[in-house]
């Protein structure tokens, strides 16, 4: 019988004026035996990030039992190269009318309102209507990570924890892809995901040292779905296979 699993997330923030600002977050599934250790490295994660010293760390640790862990291997990989973050938005536009969304030029607007957001807008790709109940907050697709927990967790590897999150989303039957740029001002590499394409990285959508980003969850569907797949983003556990 396997045994269970715990869930570890961490997030970190900073007031400033007044306001909760958000500097990292994470999350793992790991294995009793390996708890103290990944508490650890997330607490040192928290504090020493380039968007500055936190000076509130929650780390929450919840026991999940095995049965409920669903498990996927991850979406195939591809990577294109680019030379500028405009080079870069052409192939995401292209992606997406490759994905038969012709509306591709008004989707990649809505990535301006997603700066700031803790979580990813969910916007109906026909209507072009957002879905998420807490439009400042957007919906956070959580409770995965990479199976093999052998690995160093020490840092963030931000394409591991994009590649989990990424084949998470789009396994539901309504997304039909996902668009990511980073919130991270170092970190200028973004992707476009989806069940056809695969897991589609872009070396360049942004300047480097703008703190701009977000996520776009693609959601296709009738609107009284959008519930059940809220729920499946935010509370099914999986695991996946790198
Ligand atoms: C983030 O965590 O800030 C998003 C990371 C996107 C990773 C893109 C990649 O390297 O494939
Ligand atoms: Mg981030």
């Amino acid at each position: 019988m396997s045994s269970d699993l715990y869930s570890v997330k961490m997030r970190a923030s900073r007031k400033e004026d007044n306001e909760d600002r958000h500097i990292s977050g994470a999350e793992k599934i790991v294995e009793q035996d390996m708890l103290q250790t990944i508490c650890a490295q997330l607490l040192e994660r928290a504090i020493h990030h380039s968007k500055g010293e936190a000076d509130f760390v929650n780390i929450k640790v919840e026991r999940i039992a095995a049965g409920d862990v669903i498990r996927r291997d991850a979406l195939p990989v591809t990577t294109c190269e680019v030379g500028t973050a405009g080079e870069g938005q052409r192939k995401l536009r292209e992606l997406l009318e490759r994905s038969g969304l012709h509306n591709s030029e008004e989707i990649l607007e809505k990535m301006k309102e997603t700066w700031g957001m803790r979580g990813a807008m969910l916007l109906d790709v026909d209507t072009m209507r957002r879905l998420e109940p807490d439009q400042k907050r957007g919906v956070r697709a959580t409770y995965m990570d990479a199976e093999d927990s052998g690995d160093d967790r020490s840092h963030k590897n931000h394409f591991r924890e994009a590649l989990v999150l990424a084949t998470k989303v789009v396994s539901h039957k309504n997304i039909i892809g996902e668009i990511c740029i980073s919130d991270d001002p170092d970190y200028v590499t973004g992707y476009f995901a989806s069940k056809e394409l695969g897991y589609v990285r872009i070396t360049k959508l942004k300047e480097p040292g703008c703190p701009d980003g977000g996520r776009i969850f693609l959601f296709r569907g009738e609107e009284r779905e959008a519930d059940d797949c809220i729920r499946y983003l935010e509370h099914r556990k999986m695991l996946v296979r790198i």
